[in-house]
């Protein structure tokens, strides 16, 4: 497949520059923020422009409740999504960001739970391969629904089996924010947000709360 299946926004951050995604031997170290100025020269990253790279739909958006499908393509094109998503992470604040959330239909996560923000983690096709007895009620926010925060059961401790951009597996033990996490991001990719785990009173508050704030941004 040629071009990518997702809108890039086109604004100041086309001039923006990411590197130390992706290397030769995979995805290790810190993003780097390198900015050019119209004239070509380096710009300091301060002045650099924060904005999300991809556009993050927003909660009620019926996208977000489409049911992803497995990726079948271990190639440049899945490489540029993940640095596209990991940027978008970092610049939006998350630890986590799941395809469905950029309107992309694919089993793709991406997460960094380091203090530091340079650790970035992409998984490929997820899958929960066992999961403990113990469940916990833990505080969760979304990127897709901006200023919620409420708690939802999650299984303590999870097995995943992921792919990385290379199409080799491994199998990730998790526990703490990093189960958490993970359980919040494959649910997106069963189009699933989390404030569906509570009850239809705070959920209806929730949508008339973010159709609210949706009008007065478009104005
Ligand atoms: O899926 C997403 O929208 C990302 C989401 C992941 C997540 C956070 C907390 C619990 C479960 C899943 C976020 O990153 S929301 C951003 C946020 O508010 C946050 C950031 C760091 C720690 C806790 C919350
Ligand atoms: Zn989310």
């Amino acid at each position: 497949m040629t071009g990518l299946p997702y809108k890039k926004r086109r604004c100041a951050r086309d001039m923006v520059y990411f590197s130390n995604y992706c290397t030769d031997r995979g995805w290790c170290g810190a993003a780097q923020r390198v900015a050019r100025s119209q004239t070509g020269e380096n710009m300091a990253p301060e002045i650099a422009p924060a904005m999300p790279l991809l556009t993050i739909l927003q909660y009620p958006d019926p996208r977000l409740h489409t049911v992803a499908r497995p990726v079948s393509a271990f190639d440049d094109r899945l490489r540029q999504l993940a640095a596209d998503m990991l940027e978008t992470m970092y610049e939006s604040g998350g630890i986590g960001l799941a395809a469905t959330q950029v309107d992309v239909h694919e089993r793709l996560i991406v997460m960094d739970i380091s203090k530091e923000r340079n650790q970035p983690l992409v998984l490929v096709n997820p899958e929960i391969v066992w999961s403990s007895e113990a469940r916990k009620l833990n505080e969760e926010g979304c990127l897709s629904v901006p200023g919620v925060f409420d708690r939802v059961e999650r299984f303590e401790s999870v097995h995943v089996r992921v792919w990385d951009l290379d199409g080799k597996a491994r199998t990730i033990e998790a526990q703490d924010v990093m189960a958490i996490c993970i359980q919040h991001e494959m649910d997106h990719l069963l189009g699933k947000v989390f404030v569906e785990y509570l009850s239809l009173l705070k959920r209806d508050r929730i949508k008339k709360k973010m159709r609210k704030a949706q009008r007065e941004d478009a104005h």
